[in-house]
């Protein structure tokens, strides 16, 4: 394994551990996993195996049975996981993505209902932001709450939800009131609980890559839960998705490092082992420049990534930074695994023979998740053109 820049010393005890974990538990299950036949089924022993070592819990309050960690540390071990293996990362991820505005936004009832569960991994919670028609334009929701009484009637449908089919509890998006003169609705986050009559997940299928992690559809059907079951504020909804996806960025960010950093290590044992014109390619310039371009992106991903972290870990506002983590990141890990698979050739298209292949399945929608590069660009274009 090659040494990794840190930024202070509270990464590499959290290198030790996802490594420790790494070794002992990713590495025997992790092909396996992907190679299942469809359709997929959420891996649930692995994922309390995952949420029994704390990596589950680890960015939720201590209080509440979390690891309380800071966002650098978080980075830290989306990193590494990643580096070991995409999906697990994710499998890790979603369940602190979907939390987090239960845990900051949410009342000391809400927090003590969910989070002590969802830490231990005996609460599986999903984000349910994402429609058919409200993707990037996540303020255009149709899926609609209409007061009666002292409960809320909740109807439409969510796509793309990660885990969404799985899930025991969502924190659902969406508007109060049908809205039907407002040019832009007023989205709300209500907290809906899976076994509520009218609420059915479903599994996505054939998707290309992170198959462990399950991704899919809510219908919900004429759904009542009590008003308390609101998150902060009615109208609030938009602000605390998009203050969570800043996050989550963050967090994409890191996988994309982890798993570029996995691409330029498979390429180097590679470089260094296959024999043609009669010696190892590494001591080929074309092969040398590709290593020395994969990792000065590699690196310069890393510290794009690390200094979003110690943003959000400072308080301040950190949307910009963590859409340039996520943007650059992201398509490293794109360029990274596609110079290994050239380094490897024919050795990196065929699985058989390494994981290029799977690598090159998995970071694929680093680019397209939380946010597309396209929505990442828009972000980061407004902050700087209106910043004189
Ligand atoms: N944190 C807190 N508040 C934020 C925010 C953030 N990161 N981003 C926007 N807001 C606030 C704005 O300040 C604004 O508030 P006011 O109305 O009080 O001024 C409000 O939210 C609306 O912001 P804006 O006008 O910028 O929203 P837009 O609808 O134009 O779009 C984008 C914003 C496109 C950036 C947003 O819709 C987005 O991120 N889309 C992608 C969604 C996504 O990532 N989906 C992936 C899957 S979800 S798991």
């Amino acid at each position: 394994m090659m040494k990794r820049y840190n930024v202070d010393d509270s990464q590499q005890p959290v290198r030790d551990w996802v490594h420790e974990f790494g070794e002992k538990e990713i590495s025997k299950v992790f092909i396996e996993l992907d190679r299942r036949p469809e359709p997929q089924v959420l891996p649930r022993d692995y994922y309390k195996k995952i949420a029994d070592a704390g990596l589950i819990g680890y960015s939720m309050p201590k209080e509440y049975g979390g690891g309380g960690c800071t966002s650098l540390q978080y980075a830290t071990m989306i990193e590494e996981l990643a580096f070991w293996d995409g999906p697990t990362s994710l499998l890790t991820a979603v369940p602190q993505l979907a939390s987090y505005p239960v845990f900051k936004f949410g009342t000391e009832e809400q927090i003590k209902k969910y989070i002590p569960k969802a830490a231990k991994g005996e609460l599986i919670p999903a984000f349910a932001l994402t429609e058919e028609n409200a993707g990037s334009d996540a303020a255009n929701q149709s899926t609609c709450a209409i007061e009666e009484g002292d409960n809320y009637i909740i109807n439409g449908k969510k796509h793309f939800i990660m885990h969404g089919d799985v899930c025991d509890f969502a924190v659902l998006f969406c508007k109060i009131g049908n809205q039907e003169e407002a040019k832009r609705p007023k989205i709300s986050a209500i907290l809906v609980d899976a076994d509520t009559p009218g609420f059915k997940g479903e599994t996505l299928q054939y998707k290309m890559g992170m198959k462990a992690a399950t991704t899919g559809r809510i219908y919900l059907d004429n759904v009542k839960v009590p008003k308390s079951s609101l998150l902060g504020d009615v109208g609030s909804g938009f602000k605390y998705a998009m203050n969570t996806l800043d996050g989550a960025r963050v967090g994409v960010a890191a996988q994309g490092v982890g798993i570029a950093q996995r691409a330029l290590e498979e390429a180097v044992k590679f470089a260094n082992n296959r024999i043609a014109f009669g010696a190892p390619i590494a001591k080929l310039q074309a092969i040398q420049w590709m290593i020395a371009d994969m990792s000065t992106k590699l690196e310069a991903a890393r510290a794009m990534t690390y200094k979003a972290a110690q943003l959000q870990d400072k308080g301040a506002r950190f949307s910009t930074e963590a859409a340039q983590a996520k943007l650059f990141a992201s398509e490293t890990a794109g360029f990274c695994v596609d110079r290994s698979m050239q380094i490897h050739s024919g050795y990196g298209y065929i699985g058989e023979f390494s994981i290029l292949e799977k690598l090159y399945r998995d970071q694929r929608v680093l680019e397209i998740y939380e946010g597309t590069s396209e929505i990442q660009r828009l972000i980061i274009g407004g902050t700087y053109l209106r910043s004189l």
